[in-house]
């Protein structure tokens, strides 16, 4: 146990870049919602990976976005400054080949991070036929910043991820573990709830109906054999409203269905799950009703 390694690791990065696939991956467990849209995560989420000989504290963070116009959007912003507080080591995942102008801000963040704590992880190079496009790739971005470590992983397939984990265990200070072996995650059972539900309505709505919603736990009971959860969908518009419940409730009905299948995988355990949809204008513009939403820094 004397040699046992314990740190924070920050996954941070542009929208999009797969930082939420990379964390799942990384603790063997579907904890962070991941979708094709850009801009999934908004919150910052801890999971935590322990192994015999080290404890990984990961943060997964929202896309950092240039120029948020919303109070919502300014919220995640600041939610990814927050994570490089006393942080041990800061993963900057960037999608392979693909550079633009919001990694640029990105790096803007980092700049004051040590070069000593900083790994370049290039995502998603299961999409990339030519691996040898690679090191101009890494050319260009090594222009702009320095890195301890550049792993080139694929965070679906799980590619390098064996490598990155020994690579991030090697550079950890040495430490007793600040959690119980068996936890996996700072957030409570309510949070998954409402994230589970969130991740299936952006799964089926289009267009910026999954950016206009939020989700509120109004009831949270376990009565050992079952969780009675009471849930409400918060829209903009009574539009958005009839959008999400759909025709003849079809909507909400599935989105509850597939929200619940989820949940009682992960509680393992039943799960009796009851959704109402709720107007409240412009919330994602409002700091009072985001903290009401449980939005704080
Ligand atoms: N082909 C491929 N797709 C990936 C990989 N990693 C993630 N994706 C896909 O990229 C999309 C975005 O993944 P997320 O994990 O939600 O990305 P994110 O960086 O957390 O996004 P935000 O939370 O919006 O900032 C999803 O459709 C993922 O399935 C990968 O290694 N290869
Ligand atoms: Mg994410």
């Amino acid at each position: 146990m004397n040699n046992f390694k314990t740190g924070y690791v920050s996954i941070i990065g542009r929208p999009n870049v797969g930082k939420s696939t990379l964390l799942n991956y990384m603790i063997d467990q579907k904890l962070s919602i991941v979708s094709r849209k850009p801009q999934t995560t908004r919150w910052n989420l801890q999971g935590i990976k322990t192994t015999e000989h080290a404890q990984i504290i990961f943060i997964d963070t929202p896309g950092l976005q240039k120029q948020p116009k919303s109070a919502l959007n300014r919220h995640m912003n600041r939610s990814v400054s927050h994570s490089l507080d006393h942080i041990d080591i800061v993963l900057f995942v960037v999608e392979g080949l693909k550079w633009n102008e919001l990694d640029e801000n990105v790096i803007e963040l980092l700049k004051d991070v040590p070069k000593d704590k900083l790994f370049l992880i290039i995502n998603k190079v299961d999409k990339i036929q030519d691996k040898n496009q690679l090191l101009s790739f890494i050319d260009t971005i090594s222009k702009h910043v320095e890195f301890k470590e550049i792993i080139p992983v694929s965070a679906i397939k799980g590619e390098g991820i064996t490598n990155l984990e020994s690579l991030l265990i090697n550079d950890l200070p040495v430490g007793p573990p600040l959690y119980p072996d068996d936890q996996v995650t700072d957030r409570n059972e309510r949070f998954f709830a409402a994230e589970f539900i969130r991740e299936q309505l952006i799964l089926r709505l289009s267009d910026e109906l999954p950016y206009r919603l939020s989700i509120t736990i109004d009831e949270f009971k376990d009565d050992d054999k079952i969780i009675h959860i009471h849930a409400s969908i918060w829209v903009e518009t009574k539009g958005q409203k009839s959008i999400v419940i759909g025709k003849e409730g079809k909507v909400l009905k599935v989105v509850g269905k597939a929200a619940r299948l989820e949940l009682e995988r992960l509680y393992d355990k039943k799960v009796n799950l009851k959704t109402w949809v709720k107007v409240k204008s412009n919330w994602a513009d409002s700091e009072q009703a985001l903290k009401q939403f449980g939005y704080y820094d």
